[in-house]
């Protein structure tokens, strides 16, 4: 059955919105936050003040669970996962005995990234020099592993927060590089050289143009990027951050760019934490184009998924209908946009 409403009270309506980068839809449940709550309510969760811990394998000094030790390193530091989910070299192929049970070998390269030596911190109570350190030796780790002829794709990544199963609570991310292009880059490249194919323009610089004309998503920005709520967001609070200048990865990012991505993570990063007052769990990454041959319309950019919901404790579970149907949310993005502005733009805890 369908009736008429205006188009803000139709936005206000159960519907489901396209997400063209994925090409997947999620289901908008509006009315949905007037419904009473009766669970929990977190409470303030004070950052750490512990600078060092001499039983952190990634604290300088100290020896790791594999039996290398960490150095006393001032800055950043990089090194191969004690425990790589994939290993450099792997069999040629897989055989089994039926084309329904189809395997292919993987292989490549996992390494962990320190982002300071300071135990207490994160990127929201980090200093923008010192995040944008991190964001050099991003650019240097994707030049570095982007040059390996039989790698298809570097794939960068932050758990942050026992809630997101990170295993260490030392500021630091992933990368893995791997044989093949994993399944969440190989969807947003088919949907971005398709709708470059048709269009004759990036899809995400023109998705961009419309955020900034119509501001509502905008959580924050700089001279180099913008972090919005997409339209299509399926986590309360998860957005997305995009080069003004489109760019395909890392590696190609100029000087203001660097620079850029360092505020604009710091920016995002401190509104996630005033916003329930606690160090805000997340997966973050960001999206590159593969490795190897053109891929034109591809344009950098980078995702955070939170999983909190309603306070410091309380998150949302991809349970149920999202499990067996599809992704829903309850509210807009453009509700939760207006949340992350209305916080204050400095820390709550500052270090
Ligand atoms: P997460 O917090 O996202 O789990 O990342 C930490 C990684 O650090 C994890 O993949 C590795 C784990 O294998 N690690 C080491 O390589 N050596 C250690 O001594 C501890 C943890
Ligand atoms: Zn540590």
């Amino acid at each position: 059955m369908s009736s008429s409403l205006s188009p803000q009270a139709a936005l206000e309506s159960p519907h489901r919105r396209y997400n063209p980068l994925r090409r997947q839809w999620v289901l908008i449940s509006p009315q949905r936050t007037q419904r009473p709550w009766q669970g929990e309510v977190g409470d303030a969760t004070p950052s750490s003040v512990v600078h060092y811990d001499p039983k952190c394998y990634l604290c300088p000094g100290n020896p790791r669970a594999g039996g290398a030790r960490t150095p006393a390193y001032e800055h950043v530091y990089v090194f191969d996962n004690d425990y790589p989910a994939i290993l450099p070299t792997a069999p040629s192929s897989i055989p089994t005995d039926s084309s329904l049970l189809r395997a292919e070998p993987e292989h490549g390269h996992c390494r962990v990234l320190c982002f300071h030596p300071d135990h207490s911190l994160t990127l929201a109570r980090m200093e923008p020099a010192d995040i944008e350190r991190v964001v050099e030796a991003w650019a240097g780790q994707d030049a570095e592993l982007s040059a390996e002829p039989d790698l298809a794709y570097v794939q960068i990544f932050e758990n942050r927060g026992a809630m997101m199963g990170a295993s260490n609570p030392h500021p630091h991310c992933q990368i893995w590089a791997t044989a093949h292009i994993p399944d969440e880059p190989a969807a947003e490249a088919a949907a971005q050289a398709a709708y470059f194919a048709e269009h004759g323009t990036p899809l995400l610089a023109d998705y961009l143009a419309l955020e900034i004309k119509e501001k509502v998503r905008v959580v924050c920005e700089n001279d180099a990027f913008v972090c919005v709520v997409p339209w299509w967001a399926v986590w309360p609070f998860e957005t997305l951050i995009l080069p003004r200048e489109p760019v395909s990865t890392l590696r190609l990012f100029s000087p203001a760019q660097r620079s850029g991505l360092a505020n604009i993570l710091h920016q995002i990063t401190v509104r996630y934490d005033n916003l329930f007052q606690t160090s805000f769990p997340y997966t973050m990454g960001f999206h590159g184009a593969p490795t190897q041959g053109e891929h034109p319309g591809f344009g950098w950019h980078g995702h955070f998924y939170p999983p909190l919901l309603r306070s410091a404790t309380v998150k949302k579970f991809m349970v149920g209908f999202e499990m067996l149907g599809m992704p829903q949310r309850d509210i807009t993005a453009e509700g939760a946009a207006e949340r992350l502005r209305a916080v204050p733009a400095v820390h709550f805890a500052p270090r």
